[in-house]
């Protein structure tokens, strides 16, 4: 009896599973008759996704991006660049170096920036030669260096303050250098976060260094070193072992969120990523997300709150260089836009950093940096730069959202063959 029955709803459940891949066989026919006589995909891009078979190319860009088109995608920009006033580069003979700096702040109707100060009798030796370094050689652009700051009434004119946080005596850590430095204002007192290098970079083969920080009642200081590693390095083996780098803390959820870089794998192979780093305190103890690395791109991290989300400017290095992207969880990043010509170690104004925002009003300006300006590795400087965008939810700058940068061709030619990829192409070939 019960065999019976058994066949008895066996029967009707292949009669059901028949019906459904019979329906959706004539479904799928019934669409494909639909799309061959639906036409050519029309000529004026809808704004919203078409109810058509699209291509992978069609679908990503109602899926991917905030808008099929560039110009209306809040994410998209392109860059313009402002040569700063007031900084003594000693016609950049490689003595003096700024770079690196921090995100900028506007206090009591001024305008603040932190950076990496170098003034050293002699250009640095550069990495590889690093053992060449000694207590007044620097190894590195950013070796022997201090954190200095200016202030701005406009963005453009800048008046240098001089020091804030200079190296601490040995064998407090950052006693060799405290560079690439970012700013940090919770419940009403400031915290600079900066790379605290004990050993020249380079000495150990890598750019090793933890992150510190030193805090002040007011952004002229006096700043209080607290003396200690307070975002370390990874355990052995794992990414973020030997460096912290570009430290870069915003607020959200009423917390301290910290992105990060480290180099991770061998030169020439080095690989650089994100990493986050979360603490309820300024001192931490900084927690590291467990889905490190989270931006598998960029150099010197920089963010801000967008919508609900954080937007990322990520350049320069990695599989997705040259995108902004875009988390709404602030840990999963997407791509939001393709862009180029991006600010190097770009370190916006961002307004609504510390608010803990719930709508991220987005950013149009910020200091950069040019490194190697005189293109002479042996005089080997940088100098901060302001850079202009659009990726504000106020602001509506039709000249920053046009789809190519224009290049002369000098700057194409400037990207020429070397010698021996000029020598290896005009080989005749052998057959
Ligand atoms: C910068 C930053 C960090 C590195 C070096 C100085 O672009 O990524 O600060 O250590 O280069």
């Amino acid at each position: 009896m019960i065999i019976h029955r058994n066949f008895k709803y066996r029967a009707i459940a292949f009669a059901l599973i028949g019906s459904v891949l019979f329906n959706s066989c004539a479904q799928k026919q019934v669409e494909k008759n639909a799309r061959q006589d639906e036409g050519g995909f029309p000529f004026h891009l809808p704004e919203e996704k078409p109810k058509r078979a699209l291509s992978a190319a069609m679908e990503r860009i109602y899926t991917d991006y905030a808008s099929p088109r560039p110009e209306q995608n809040e994410l998209f920009s392109q860059f313009k660049y402002t040569e700063l006033e007031g900084f003594d580069y000693k016609d950049h003979d490689g003595t003096i170096s700024r770079r690196d700096p921090s995100k900028t702040i506007l206090y009591k109707g001024k305008y603040y920036v932190w950076y990496t100060h170098r003034e050293t009798p002699v250009p640095p030796v550069g990495i590889p030669n690093a053992s060449k370094s000694n207590d007044t050689i620097p190894s590195s652009d950013w070796d022997l260096a201090d954190i200095y700051y200016a202030t701005s009434e406009d963005g453009f004119i800048w008046e240098e303050q001089g020091v804030a946080i200079p190296r601490p005596p040995a064998p407090n850590v950052g006693h060799r250098s405290v560079t690439t430095t970012d700013i940090l204002v919770w419940k009403g007192k400031y915290y600079l976060y900066y790379q605290a290098f004990s050993v020249a970079s380079g000495k150990n083969g890598g750019d090793d260094c933890p992150v510190a920080v030193s805090y002040a009642d007011s952004p002229d200081g006096p700043w209080i070193p607290y003396n200690q590693v307070v975002i370390p390095n990874g355990a052995e083996g794992e990414w973020d072992q030997n460096s912290i780098h570009d430290p870069y803390p915003l607020v959200h959820n009423g917390k301290i969120y910290l992105y990060y870089k480290s180099d991770f794998g061998e030169r020439p192979d080095l690989v650089r990523m994100q990493g986050l780093a979360i603490a309820d305190d300024p001192l931490g103890p900084f927690t590291k997300h467990p889905l490190n690395p989270v931006i598998t791109s960029g150099h010197e991290t920089s963010l801000f709150p967008f919508k609900e989300g954080v937007a990322a400017l990520v350049y320069k290095d990695g599989p997705e260089h040259n995108t902004v992207q875009y988390a709404e969880d602030w840990v999963n990043f997407e791509i939001a836009s393709i862009t180029e010509l991006m600010p190097y170690a770009a370190a916006p104004y961002v307004p609504d950093a510390f608010t803990d925002t719930k709508n991220g009003r987005g950013i149009s300006w910020g200091i950069a940096h040019f490194i190697n300006v005189t293109d002479n590795w042996n005089k080997f400087s940088s100098k901060l730069v302001r850079f202009d965008c659009d990726l504000s939810q106020d602001l509506h700058d039709p000249e920053m959202k046009k789809h190519r940068v224009v290049h002369s061709p000098e700057v194409y030619l400037q990207q020429g063959l070397s010698k021996k990829q000029r020598k290896l192409r005009s080989e005749k070939p052998l057959k």
